[in-house]
């Protein structure tokens, strides 16, 4: 422990991988910082009122790191990659370890040693920048699969400040975790913190077991005991670490004034003319992951066109896929794949002026996306697994008419709230999402409204500032830590 680490001025410090900034050419050819304005940034906005508050994270660009700079009232501190760290720590540890085996295995995981070592050195770093902007007695959260290290080495350096950490994806099952070399300094990295939060109760659970089976540590309900080593290792004190759901949502308000906007109105029923002015508009909007289930959708889509259960012109499915991750091998190959199967589709449905799938390789503006989410009459959203899908719920919160009818896995977060209202598909089963996507299309305008009504009142409700205020609570009433002679 080095307790002459330097101490900061804030008594709030985010630590996420990316910054909310992007560097922007300006018309001189200079560069400047602007805001990237997103889900985690409102909702941090909404606790960080009236507290000296910094984030601390990479600013995209590889290379030295930008000096500290103040952005309104937050401070935001860069931490600097390497372009071998962005490779290794990010696109591949992260991306290509972390990402796959927390999700299901989807894809098989890479497993280097290399990349471990990147990760390890840049989640110190964070570590490190974190404890230099805390002040004493501070607030620390942390974010997400890229910095599970950070708790306990926070904690290493400075015992004083309490440290909560939110898992945005699933945290796996102890069968497919133990199957990670680093598992037990994963776990002992979290168990620094004093509050875990995941997407989902069984994200707790699976995350508690493994405590369990690979720490041999003491789990009961939502509480995790772990007496700890001397080995030396990071996170080798003894800790008494509180891991329960506190599921993610929506800027509801925020989204809903700009659906709700005439600008948006109107680019809904401009994009629905230039469709053709179709009786049903499906819609898919994902980034281009293997998570996602685009290729379970296009094969069922594909299946109801070869049926003539759906044709165009009155039926076409829009899909947005936006860029993601194209360094990563599987992310190319699932690219290829999925334009593939769109090109087939298109071949053998599509004719002059109708087409069966609108694919869309490319991102879009908010406002953009809102029009979209309104044209959508049906929305289909089926991940193979999800921590909790944002875009179910933004897609709820724009349909202000009431009308639209929301196709959901099982297997994503939102399901979990959002169950007994959604058109429930197992996306693996085709001839069942078949039927499923077919009775969103014809249940009756009655049927849909009311499932509506329910789905837009309950992320009204539990909105992004309504979550980060409960992460918060549950971080300040976390349980104290035991001190060694208690436990032993
Ligand atoms: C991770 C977890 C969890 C997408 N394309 C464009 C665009 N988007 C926006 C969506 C939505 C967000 O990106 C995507 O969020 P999701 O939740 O759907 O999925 P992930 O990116 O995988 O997020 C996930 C989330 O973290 C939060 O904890 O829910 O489970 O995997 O807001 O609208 N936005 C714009 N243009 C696009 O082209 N403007």
């Amino acid at each position: 422990m080095t307790s002459s680490a330097p101490h900061g001025t804030y008594d709030f410090v985010i630590a996420a991988n990316r910054l909310p900034v992007d560097q922007q050419v300006q018309p001189d050819g200079s560069t400047a910082w602007k805001t990237s304005p997103g889900g985690l940034v409102t909702a941090m906005e909404s606790v960080m009122k009236g507290r000296e508050a910094a984030w601390v994270g990479w600013a995209g660009v590889a290379g030295e790191a930008p000096e500290p700079f103040d952005d309104d009232t937050l401070r935001l501190h860069p931490v600097p990659l390497s372009t071998e760290e962005h490779n290794e720590y990010y696109e591949g540890f992260s991306n290509d370890t972390l990402w796959p085996l927390y999700h299901d295995v989807i894809v098989p995981p890479t497993f280097h040693r290399t990349w471990w070592a990147a990760y390890r050195r840049v989640n110190e770093r964070f570590a490190e920048a974190v404890c230099e902007v805390a002040a004493e007695g501070a607030t620390v959260w942390i974010h997400d699969y890229q910095l599970q290290l950070v708790p306990a080495m926070v904690r290493d350096r400075r015992p004083d400040l309490r440290i909560g950490w939110f898992d945005h994806i699933p945290f796996p099952p102890v069968e497919l975790f133990a199957q990670l070399p680093w598992r037990a300094q994963i776990l002992r990295g979290l168990l620094g913190a004093d509050f875990l939060g995941f997407q989902r109760a069984d994200d707790a659970r699976n995350f508690a077991r493994s405590c369990r089976a690979v720490l041999g540590a003491t789990a009961k309900g939502e509480k995790v005991e772990w007496t700890g080593s001397d080995d030396g290792r990071i996170g080798a004190a003894p800790r008494t670490v509180r891991a329960a759901a506190v599921p993610i949502s929506i800027d509801a308000s925020g989204f809903r004034e700009l659906a709700d906007s005439p600008a948006v109105r109107e680019r809904a029923q401009a994009i629905r003319a230039s469709l053709g002015d179709p009786e049903v508009v499906l819609l898919g909007v994902d980034r281009l992951d293997y998570t996602k289930g685009i290729r379970h959708r296009l094969r069922a889509i594909g299946e109801l066109l070869e049926e003539g259960s759906i044709a165009p012109p009155q039926v076409t499915f829009v899909q947005v896929a936006t860029p993601s991750r194209e360094r990563v091998e599987a992310y190319r190959m699932l690219r290829e794949q999925i334009e593939g199967t769109v090109g087939r589709i298109n071949g053998d449905f599509s004719h002059l002026g109708d087409t069966a799938v609108h694919y869309l390789h490319q991102s879009y503006g908010r406002e953009e996306m809102a029009a979209l989410f309104q044209v959508a009459d049906v929305m289909l959203v089926t991940p193979l697994r999800d921590g909790m899908n944002l875009v179910a719920k933004e897609y709820v919160t724009a349909r202000h008419d009431g009308k639209g009818a929301l196709v959901l896995s099982e297997f994503t977060g939102a399901a979990e709230e959002m169950r007994n209202h959604v058109y429930l598909c197992n996306p693996h089963d085709i001839t069942g999402l078949k039927e499923t996507i077919l009775r969103a299309i014809n249940d009756s305008p009655e049927e849909k409204e009311r499932r509506m009504k329910a789905l837009r009142r309950r992320v009204r409700t539990h909105d992004v500032q309504a979550w980060a205020s409960a992460f918060l609570s549950a971080l300040a009433s976390a349980p104290e830590r035991p001190t060694r002679k208690e436990i032993r």
